[in-house]
């Protein structure tokens, strides 16, 4: 067996995209249920996560289906202004028992609960105080924190702290994207990148400090990641030079921007000449403290990078005339699971976990009243036969959840893109699974060994 015995199976999904219950027993708003509302709002259709999957109050039927699917772990995440209705004050008690009894009942389910601190959904009295831009945020983020590690640290040992800062920061404040849909200057955003640096380190340290059992502890970043156009050494330099690049695609979304501070405690290089007095450096502590050791690196990759130059492609997501395209136009480009995770591991010698890879797809329920869904299966596995590659090759792997456990709110695409393995009607909130659930159950059931049939 190529993959370990304890290898982690997994499925996610992220607070704001699944609850719904967006005003229910005290929660505060964020940002997105503002900006959704907001009239302006370029969401598809003018969509929100009000309802969504109504996750809220079906959680227990949503755990049963996990159960049925034989997932060993379930990635969600805790939206804070449902704990703290305004970010920084009161707790509100029935927010915090949502999270919980979710967190029993997978327990119960033998399921591995992983939590994800922040998921993008940044409480609106954050946001009104100057969100990220506040160097406050990161001692409010540390009160957030101790909060969750106090409430379910007893059951939990996976955690993550931030998710895909790149696009929280990039397509919220940067292309305007995400909420809160600005469009801002340079200096401003390296500003935020500092302050969810220091968030990151100090939720860190927060989990290692007051963690009633030991802990597991990394982030979810996401990027540009690229495969070599062939094997000869010069392409894999290649393709691994601009995986790490700094400012090839805007250094927001790079891998470097994130990964260089928090693993190898510096800014990636030419980041202090290219931006000169709008970088000011760290202090030691500020350094130590972001740099802080994480259990492995954690990512969320869907599509390798184009090489624009080698394919003479019109956009950086279309490559060559024709070829494979998932429903939202993502290109279908298996081996950089397998150069990703050797890349990284190279660079940052951590095991590595896949915590987000998937699939959206034209998904509907069929005549037979089931849901056949065979480009997400032969998807997952061309992807995960190349993960399974990596690991026989040496390369320490930990786990790999499948985005999405069900179909959601897709941030700005709203409800057109079905990523789930369980599909979810929106008018009567019913679920079925898809071929695709049934066909990951026995990957699970067999370690990887099925992907091979
Ligand atoms: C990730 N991009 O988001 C998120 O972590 C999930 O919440 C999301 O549903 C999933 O991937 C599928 O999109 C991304 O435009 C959103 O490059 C956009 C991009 C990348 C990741």
């Amino acid at each position: 067996m190529a993959l370990p015995n304890d290898f982690i199976w997994g499925v996610a999904g992220a607070s704001y995209q699944v609850e719904g219950a967006w005003n229910e027993d005290g929660k505060g708003p964020s940002i997105w249920d503002t900006y959704t509302h907001a009239r302006q709002s370029p969401v598809h259709h003018h969509e929100t996560g009000d309802i969504a999957c109504d996750h809220y109050h079906r959680y227990k039927e949503d755990v049963a289906l996990l159960a049925e699917m034989g997932v060993k772990a379930y990635r969600f995440s805790i939206s804070w202004s449902r704990v703290i209705p305004d970010g920084i004050g009161r707790i509100n008690p029935k927010g915090l028992s949502f999270y919980s009894d979710l967190v029993d009942e997978l327990v119960r389910n033998g399921i591995e609960p992983m939590v994800t601190l922040y998921h993008w959904d940044l409480p609106q009295g954050i946001f009104d105080r100057g969100g990220w831009l506040n160097p406050d945020i990161v001692g409010w983020f540390e009160r957030y924190t101790k909060i969750i590690v106090d409430a379910l640290s007893d059951r939990v040992t996976y955690w993550f702290t931030l998710n895909e800062p790149q696009i929280f920061l990039g397509l919220g404040c940067y292309t305007g994207a995400h909420a809160p849909f600005l469009k801002m200057a340079d200096r401003d955003v390296i500003k935020m990148s500092r302050h969810a640096l220091l968030a990151h380190g100090t939720a860190v340290r927060t989990i290692r400090q007051f963690s009633k059992k030991p802990s597991k502890v990394a982030f979810a970043p996401t990027g540009p990641s690229f495969v070599p156009s062939d094997n000869s050494e010069e392409a894999i330099e290649k393709a691994r030079s601009k995986t790490f690049a700094f400012d090839d695609y805007g250094y927001i979304f790079s891998n470097s921007w994130w990964a260089d501070p928090i693993f190898l405690r510096k800014f990636p290089d030419g980041a202090k000449e290219f931006f000169g007095s709008d970088l000011p450096d760290f202090s030691e502590e500020e350094w130590d403290l972001i740099s802080s050791p994480l259990d492995f690196y954690g990512c969320n990759i869907y599509t390798a990078m184009r090489d624009l130059k080698d394919i003479s492609a019109t956009d950086a997501k279309e490559g060559k005339q024709g070829e494979p395209l998932t429903a939202i136009n993502w290109a279908i480009t298996p081996e950089v699971l397998y150069w990703s995770a050797k890349f990284f591991y190279e660079r940052y010698k951590v095991p590595v976990m896949i915590t987000e890879n998937g699939c959206a797809c034209t998904d509907y329920v069929h005549l037979d009243g089931k849901v056949h869904d065979p480009q997400r299966i032969d998807f997952t596995k061309r992807y995960l036969r190349e993960f399974y590659r990596a690991s026989k090759e040496g390369i320490p792997v930990v786990g790999y959840i499948y985005w999405s456990f069900m179909d959601n709110f897709e941030w700005g695409i709203g409800y057109d893109a079905r990523f789930g393995l369980v599909y979810v009607d929106y008018e009567t909130q019913k679920r079925t699974l898809k071929d695709s659930a049934y066909w990951y159950r026995d990957v699970i059931a067999s370690n990887g060994e099925s992907l091979w049939d």
